[in-house]
């Protein structure tokens, strides 16, 4: 049976990946708009991915007792003032997702809930791939700089990254 504050926790972290699920499904609309074909599919990819973050959650909570919550979702921003500073509020909202995580780990450890912090750790790496991937994703924006067809560039890195990704995840479903 979990403790009452670790399922507050853990709900407040259902609250928070579902924000990231809508937060980048807004951002794949904005790239859509902005007729970025690669990052529109690379942010929808996110969405999705977050969202299943959140029930892997849900899940977790019931198996163990625990009472999920469906999560009241602020309506993420919906504008953009470049590609550039999307990807550094994705960036930063990874920074504070990893935070939170390291902060439920914290608590599983000093209420020694063995089951959670056993669950937990595949948070704990996630992020760490995320993070990675989004310094990658920085990075290259950077090197492609600010000529005249950056965007152009920039949109079919995103499209190879996502590509990527789509392939490593299939490879692990194999
Ligand atoms: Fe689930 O927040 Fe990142 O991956």
């Amino acid at each position: 049976m979990i403790s009452k504050k670790m399922e507050k926790a853990l709900n407040e972290q259902i609250g928070l990946e579902g924000y990231a699920s809508f937060l980048y499904l807004s951002m794949s609309a904005w790239c859509d708009s902005e007729g970025l074909k690669g990052c529109t599919q690379f942010m929808r990819r996110q969405s999705e991915e977050e969202q299943m973050h959140m029930m892997k959650i849900f899940d977790y909570l019931s198996e163990v007792g625990g009472h999920p919550l469906t999560p009241a979702i602020k309506q993420p921003p919906s504008k953009f003032t470049s590609v550039q500073k999307l990807f550094d509020e994705v960036y930063a909202h990874e920074q504070k997702v990893t935070k939170s995580i390291h902060k439920l780990v914290s608590l599983a450890k000093a209420e020694d809930d063995y089951t959670t912090f056993e669950f937990l750790q595949w948070y704990v790496m996630e992020q760490r791939e995320e993070e990675d991937q989004m310094r990658t994703i920085l990075d290259r924006i950077k090197i492609i700089g600010k000529g005249p067809q950056s965007l152009y560039f920039i949109d079919k890195e995103i499209e190879g990254i996502n590509a990527e990704a789509l392939a490593n995840e299939a490879e692990g479903e194999a």
